[in-house]
């Protein structure tokens, strides 16, 4: 049985859960992080040593990084439905996912915690405009 570590709050757990309902998987789901916590804890520390969710565990197979964590499903359980066995047609995928990670998110979460995260009077509006005009051009 496949288990899944993390809040259901959390983008990086739901895109996770979103792939396992897309492939119709059965798993057992563990709520950690925010404010149920438990990330600090020596077991979930032995899972993922950047204390980060989600974590997925297969049965041996212990895997972090949200991204990783998708690529992993779908290669052992959507061969015919989520996985492109061509490398050409898999980067169209890969190219979103590595692009979504690396160029867009950390404007988003600039924007995110500047804006909907910061009381209106601590916010900082020439950094909100500067993360909001990134996501636009991204
Ligand atoms: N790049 C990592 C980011 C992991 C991450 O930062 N997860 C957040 C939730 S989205 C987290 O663990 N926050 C701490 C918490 O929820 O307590 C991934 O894609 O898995």
């Amino acid at each position: 049985m496949i288990k899944i570590w993390g809040r259901r709050s959390a983008y990086n757990v739901q895109k996770v859960l979103w792939t396992i309902g897309e492939l119709d998987l059965p798993y057992e789901h563990i709520t950690v992080g925010g404010s149920a916590g438990g990330l600090n804890q020596p077991d979930f520390l032995a899972m993922n040593p950047s204390g980060r969710i989600p974590v997925l565990v297969d049965e041996v197979v212990t895997i972090w990084e949200s991204n990783s964590i998708i690529r992993y499903l779908c290669a052992t359980y959507g061969r015919n439905h989520l996985w492109a066995e061509s490398p050409a047609k898999r980067s169209l995928a890969d190219r979103w996912m590595d692009w979504e990670l690396a160029t867009l998110q950390p404007n988003f979460l600039d924007l995110f915690w500047g804006f909907y995260r910061t009381p209106e009077a601590l916010r900082n509006q020439q950094n909100i405009q500067r993360s909001l005009e990134r996501c636009q051009k991204h």
